[in-house]
């Protein structure tokens, strides 16, 4: 990884989500950051110049996230009235392009000149371009299309060019994840302190994946992959897991009237002939998903173990203080006006947490043979 991740104390950092007016930034910033579902993000309206958002992710990293609005006037305000305003101390530039766009060639050109100011304002910053809304091309077409447009934008990407990223999205299914989580990765300033203290784990539970997910946006921090488990087809079950996740707080919060960004189960089992799986709290901010063999002592032994090392992981997550697990500071934003915001608690099998809402069983633990 980047030299970024090796310093615990620079925990801000700046994120550029730029990309034209319409190619969907604040759609999925509000499904990954404010538990938004696809069919709500409709609603949001256009951005006005610049959205601010603070977020925290992990307890340890704050990301200052700058949603850019793409119209061509404020293209040219970013580029030479506020350059260094808009273009210093820059982490990470996410790029979206609309892969509908009819203006593909202008679509480069713009990216062209902010690649341009980046590479004079923040040269060691890190550039993830999205293709985006790929879900509007049919399926068989979709690889060699994303092939064809990542190259032809590879190309423009100047000293850029061999580091930048590219990932097919689409706010309907897990792809926006997969993305996401590879930013945040990119973005956690102890990924590898994390990952030795979960390999230990993984030995001392026997487990063939461990996966931790943070608490609120339920995308993957990091995982662990032991045995006949690497060998596992669904290259693609982290980032369902988190898409799946997600849609459940959201319906957990439909049916109950908490807020979704309070909304958490307390733990959810699968127990098969084959292997047992469960998710469970792990610390503040994150959640712990175990994929392990099918033995019931092997169980009860692994969840006391769990309940052992969480002391540990929330060393870890520095700012543990009384707190929700992320919290957004919207200076303008669509979220201000309230539709999302704090409902009263309602419904049976609750329990009041301390402060942040409630805890939800999600009632799926149960056995099933194989
Ligand atoms: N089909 C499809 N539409 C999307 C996707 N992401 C966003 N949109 C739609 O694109 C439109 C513009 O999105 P918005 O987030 O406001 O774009 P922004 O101007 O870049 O912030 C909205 O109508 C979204 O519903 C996607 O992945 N697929
Ligand atoms: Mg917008």
């Amino acid at each position: 990884m980047s030299t970024l991740n090796s310093s615990k104390r620079q925990k801000q950092r700046k994120v550029l989500l730029m990309g034209k007016s319409g190619a969907g930034k604040s759609s999925m910033r509000s499904i990954v950051f404010s538990n938004y579902v696809a069919k709500d993000v409709r609603r949001l309206g256009a951005t006005i110049d610049v959205e601010h958002s603070n977020i925290k992710f992990m307890g340890n990293l704050m990301l200052n996230l700058w949603d850019c609005g793409g119209q061509d006037g404020f293209m040219e305000n970013y580029l030479h009235h506020q350059r260094e305003h808009v273009f210093g101390s820059v982490a990470v530039l996410i790029f979206v392009f609309d892969i509908e766009s009819r203006e593909f060639q202008a679509d480069v050109i713009n990216y062209a000149n902010i690649v341009s100011a980046l590479e004079e304002c923040s040269p060691g910053a890190k550039i993830f371009c999205l293709i985006h809304k790929m879900d509007l091309v049919q399926t068989k077409l979709r690889q060699p299309l994303f092939e064809e447009r990542a190259e032809y934008i590879r190309a423009a990407s100047e000293s850029f060019r061999d580091s930048v990223d590219f990932f097919p999205t689409s706010i309907w299914d897990q792809t926006l994840y997969k993305a996401w989580t590879q930013i945040i990765y990119f973005l956690i300033p102890n990924a590898s302190t994390i990952e030795t203290l979960l390999q230990q784990l993984a030995e001392v539970i026997d487990a063939r994946e461990l996966i931790l997910y943070e608490r609120t946006t339920c995308l993957m921090v990091t995982h662990v992959t032991r045995g006949i488990e690497a060998q596992n087809p669904f290259t693609d079950r982290f980032e369902r897991i988190s898409s799946i996740l997600k849609t459940h707080k959201q319906s957990i919060a439909k049916h109950t009237g908490i807020p979704a960004g309070s909304a958490n189960f307390a733990e959810m089992q699968i127990k098969t002939g084959r292997f047992m799986f469960f998710i469970t709290r792990l610390t503040e901010n994150t959640n712990l998903a175990a994929s392990i063999p099918p033995s019931e002592q092997g169980f009860n032994a692994a969840r006391i173990n769990i309940l052992l090392a969480r002391q540990k992981f929330a060393e870890l997550d520095i700012a543990t203080k009384a707190r929700p697990g992320i919290q957004e500071v919207f200076t303008r934003s669509a979220e201000a006006d309230g539709t999302m915001g704090n409902e009263t608690v309602t419904g049976s099998g609750l329990q009041a947490g301390k402060g942040k809402g409630a805890e939800y069983g999600a009632g799926l633990s149960g056995t099933m043979t194989a």
